[in-house]
């Protein structure tokens, strides 16, 4: 039984990994750093089936005993500060995770289990204040946040990692890749449980930042897929995982309130506080490589997506309210930022 041990597994797309990966038969070792409150919600449905070890990306001792404890085939390092508005409250927080934190692993990798294939989350945050459209695997990076200027350190060390010492190491330029287990802060979800909240009467309105940014957006379920395959190659390369295809984060809130039946029109309202010192304006992905060599397409449109979060969160507010979690709006209250 291969071993695969997944950082952040507690995240979005620990979680879908591990499903993933179980499914393919491995032995799944997923890394969660100690918290004082429980962040294993997204994985409790799959929590008899996976081993859960404790370390932090801070804590290079931690790193080491576990690569030497599991001997892993595949390490998915996964775990960040991803939240990019975040990395300007906490610049040098996010560089230790989130730059820092890759070679931390990448030594415990090549000290205790050297053969084992390494791959790292990297981002289209990278590519910043974009330097062509589509972006490839040759597009130059220009990032534009603290969060991107680190992922960019994390994907620079680990090309270093194989060049320097063969590893099998590799970077996914993943694209913004959302679920109905996407955090609350992120826009999509952000959206999507703002429309449920409003179309359950819990809210009377939704407060966005900049409506004219556009993403690649695709399903983390297909993403995860193709983190997997890149691991499967004989020799490690870097690819560019997106639909190709890119959407404003007005046209996401347009049909999101469209699929509860509601004019997006009435509710939304621009915030100026919620706009980015530096914002990415547009970003969209060219995933002909990955298409090609890894023979990976995503499964989920658009507008599927949409709907997935959109009915998902109808789902878990009606819930929430039945639970009495959820108070109907105070007159006079707004919806947090
Ligand atoms: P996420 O939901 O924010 O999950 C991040 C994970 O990292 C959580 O499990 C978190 O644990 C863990 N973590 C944070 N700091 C840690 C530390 N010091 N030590 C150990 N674990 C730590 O992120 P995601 O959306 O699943 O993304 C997964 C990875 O892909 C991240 O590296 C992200 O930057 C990158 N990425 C994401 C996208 C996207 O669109 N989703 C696109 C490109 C790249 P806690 O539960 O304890 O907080
Ligand atoms: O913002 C705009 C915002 O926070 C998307 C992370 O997974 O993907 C993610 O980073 C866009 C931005 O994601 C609000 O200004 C408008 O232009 O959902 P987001 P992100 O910054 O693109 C990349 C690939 C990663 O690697 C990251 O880890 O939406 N926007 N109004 C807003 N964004 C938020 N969060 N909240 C708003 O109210």
């Amino acid at each position: 039984m291969p071993v695969a041990l997944v950082t952040g597994i507690t995240g979005q797309d620990g979680s879908y990994l591990a499903e993933h990966l179980l499914a393919q038969g491995y032995r799944v070792i997923g890394v969660s750093r100690r918290t004082s409150t429980d962040v294993g919600s997204r994985i409790e449905h799959i929590r008899a089936d996976i081993e859960v070890a404790s370390a932090d990306l801070l804590d290079q001792t931690s790193l080491l005993t576990l690569v030497q404890r599991y001997q892993p085939d595949e390490v998915y390092n996964l775990a960040a500060q991803s939240f990019v508005p975040t990395s300007w409250a906490q610049p040098v927080l996010t560089g230790e995770f989130t730059a820092l934190g890759v070679t931390r692993l990448l030594e415990a990798v090549r000290v205790a289990a050297p053969e084992a294939r390494f791959y790292q989350a990297s981002s289209s945050e990278m590519f910043g204040k974009v330097q062509e459209v589509p972006q490839t695997e040759r597009t130059p990076f220009y990032p534009r946040s603290p969060y991107g200027v680190s992922k960019l350190y994390g994907h620079w060390i680990t090309v270093n990692y194989r060049e320097s010492y063969g590893m099998h190491a590799c970077s996914g330029i993943l694209f913004n890749h959302e679920s109905e287990r996407r955090g609350l802060e992120f826009v999509t979800r952000k959206i999507s449980y703002g429309v449920a909240l409003i179309s359950h009467g819990a809210r009377r309105e939704l407060r966005l930042g900049n409506l004219d940014a556009e993403r690649d957006w695709g399903h983390a379920a297909d993403y995860v897929r193709a983190m997997h395959m890149m691991l499967q190659r004989d020799s490690p390369r870097d690819y560019v995982i997106s639909t190709g295809e890119t959407h404003s984060v007005r046209e996401f809130a347009e049909l999101a309130f469209r699929c509860a039946g509601l004019d997006w029109e009435e509710f939304v309202q621009v915030d100026p506080t919620l706009k980015r010192p530096a914002e990415v304006d547009q970003l969209v992905g060219d995933p002909r490589l990955a298409n090609e060599e890894l023979g990976w397409r995503p499964t989920i449109t658009f507008p599927q997506l949409v709907e997935r979060m959109v009915e998902s969160d109808l789902a878990i507010v009606r819930d929430e309210m039945a639970r009495g979690v959820i108070r109907r709006e105070e007159p006079g209250s707004r919806f947090p930022g």
